[in-house]
């Protein structure tokens, strides 16, 4: 059997199979934003990953960016939650919930009482959301004041605390793609002149608390972090020194020993070779600190070079995230060496069950 489909542990959750299906934001969320029924049997389908990371579900409605994503801190969507958790362990899947906050990538008619997202800074990000009009350029955020960030951090935590009530086996913090933590990480963002701007322990430091608290709520061993230290995601620009910034977070949060580091590899969705990062590197200062923490890797893996990281020990787990959309047995199509269905762009976000839960599994073969 090649290592990619043998047993490994993340921290404390046991996964069947190194293949896992990264966080996907798919918009079907119910009023209220809670997941319900469509989102049970989209994830039970794909219970077969070694790991299933839901789609982005903000923290707080503050939190929220885009029309219809789900969120993880009311009790409403905690009970709709439970549903998607039970339905994958009793499939055999293992599954934890990205836990998100847009920060700037937002729009007031998204935010609670129509005010204005909250960022590190009160620039504008360069790109669009999508709204109940369509696509719409994001609104104009606030700059979060320091005494306020405690508030952010206890939002974290309390939604780490919801996603072990809904039963999810761990939590992953959205740490990438020009969102809320990447705003305060990279100095292409952050304008701040307080603790939590200027030296990279000052920008680094909204992260380090928001993943401190989350692990005092549930266990650094239920705690996954995603990170994409190059990826231009969302107007994030690029940071003056990726390598020195992002060795500071791993060599913050590493000795935490946190379940699993997941990294994004270059531009998200995109070339993986965007801006020059050192990921061995990284993961070397990882493992030092950490030498039983899963390393995570993503972005444009095909069949061949999962099986290849991972046989040659530079990775633990391997995420794909579009595939698993259109092929919820990718697992089984990996080992078999099967062929992929074709992906419906049309259908990615927002909709019914079309392009959601209607792509089909391999036919089981009849014996002989
Ligand atoms: C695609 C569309 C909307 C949001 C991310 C949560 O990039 C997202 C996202 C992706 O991390």
């Amino acid at each position: 059997m090649h290592p990619l489909f043998t047993p490994f542990r993340a921290g404390d959750i046991a996964l069947a199979n190194r293949v896992v299906m990264a966080p996907l934001t798919r918009n079907r969320a119910l009023p209220g934003q809670l997941p319900g029924p469509l989102q049970v049997e989209y994830y039970r389908q794909r219970a077969s990953a070694g790991l299933i990371v839901t789609e982005a579900s903000q923290i707080s409605p503050e939190g929220q960016g885009y029309l219809d994503t789900p969120g993880i801190h009311s009790d409403a969507q905690v009970a709709g939650w439970r549903r998607v958790t039970e339905a994958v362990h009793a499939a055999g899947g293992r599954i934890v919930i990205q836990l998100w906050h847009v920060g700037r990538i937002s729009h007031v008619s998204l935010q609670p009482g129509g005010q204005s997202p909250v960022s590190s800074t009160a620039r504008a990000a360069a790109t669009k959301t999508f709204t109940k009009k369509g696509f719409e350029p994001v609104s104009a955020p606030r700059a979060l004041r320091s005494d306020e960030l405690p508030r952010i951090v206890a939002d974290y935590r309390h939604a780490a605390r919801q996603a072990m009530a809904a039963g999810f086996d761990g939590v992953e913090v959205h740490g990438a793609n020009g969102y809320l933590l990447e705003q305060f990480l990279r100095d292409s963002v952050n304008d701040r002149s307080d603790a939590y701007g200027g030296p990279i322990a000052n920008r680094a430091r909204l992260m380090v608390e928001a993943v401190q608290a989350v692990c005092e709520e549930i266990g650094a061993a239920r705690t996954g972090l995603r990170l994409s230290p190059v990826t231009p995601a969302n107007d994030a620009g690029q940071d003056s020194d990726p390598q020195a910034l992002y060795g500071h977070v791993v060599e913050r949060l590493a000795p935490l020993k946190l379940a699993y580091l997941h990294l994004i590899e270059g531009a998200t969705g995109g070339d993986r070779n965007v801006a020059p990062f050192d990921y061995a590197a990284l993961r070397a200062v990882y493992k030092r600190a950490h030498p039983a923490g899963a390393w995570m890797v993503n972005n444009g893996y095909d069949a061949a070079m999962a099986r290849a990281v991972v046989e040659r020990g530079e990775a633990d787990l391997v995420a794909f995230g579009r595939p698993f959309i259109a092929n919820p047995d990718l697992v089984r199509r990996l080992r078999e060496n099967a062929p992929w269905n074709a992906l419906r762009r049309e259908t990615l976000y927002g909709g019914d069950a079309a392009g959601y839960t209607d792509y089909p599994a391999l036919p089981d073969t009849v014996p002989a």
